[in-house]
């Protein structure tokens, strides 16, 4: 059974999400982050990290969003999460899946210490070149692979949504509205249900 590391208030939200739009049994590890219980003897085996999402698939780890996502939906393509790998799609399905982690959040990082990269050095460029990249890959929508919804929208639409509830990022019209369509879809609205049931309960 595949099993979450989890906290409802984390990164690993995406991953939670992914499992829901999936439609695969899975167990959820709780790890109570202000315990401290990422910093474990025992945790640090499965990711000397110390971060969530881990997700645990038999003897297999893997982690960061991006990576989770790329496996499960591969592993899952009954889904229809991941265009095969020889379809037309599959490039900019990994284009944008990748540039979320070395491209995107660590713009964001800039953004949100207000400091300044080196742009030409740093791998992510300029944040407002990132920030544009992204409102570009989003026209004409409404996913990222146009009529096509996919894992890298569940990693993008998720990722914004977290810079935005932070105020890191601007609220790009483009932006606020793939948020949305995330948020509608079934496979959301049951994650968030199922972790406020956790939460209650
Ligand atoms: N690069 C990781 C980021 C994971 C991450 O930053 N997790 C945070 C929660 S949002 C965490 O576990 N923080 C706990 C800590 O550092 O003590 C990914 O993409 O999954």
């Amino acid at each position: 059974m595949l099993k979450l590391y989890h906290n409802p208030q984390s990164r690993s939200t995406v991953v939670h999400t992914m499992l829901h739009e999936l439609g695969e049994p899975f167990e959820i590890v709780p790890i109570d982050l202000k315990a401290g219980q990422q910093r474990t003897a025992e945790f640090l085996k499965i990711n000397p990290m110390g971060k969530i999402p881990v997700l645990q698939d038999g003897d297999v780890i893997v982690t960061e969003n991006p990576a989770i996502l790329t496996y499960l939906a591969d592993k899952y393509p009954k889904a229809g999460l991941a265009p095969a790998v020889d379809a037309p799609e599959r490039g900019t399905y990994l284009r944008w899946m990748f540039f979320y982690g070395s491209c995107f959040e660590p713009a964001c990082t800039d953004m949100f210490m207000k400091r300044e990269s080196p742009a030409t050095t740093v791998g992510w460029g300029k944040p407002d070149t990132v920030l544009d990249a992204v409102s570009a890959a989003l026209k004409p929508g409404p996913w990222l692979l146009g009529e096509r919804f996919s894992a890298a929208d569940v990693m993008f639409a998720s990722g914004i949504g977290y810079m935005l509830g932070f105020k890191v990022i601007p609220e790009r019209p483009e932006y606020v509205a793939y948020v949305e369509r995330l948020k509608a879809r079934p496979a959301h609205k049951a994650a968030v249900a199922a972790d406020q049931a956790r939460m209650a309960g």
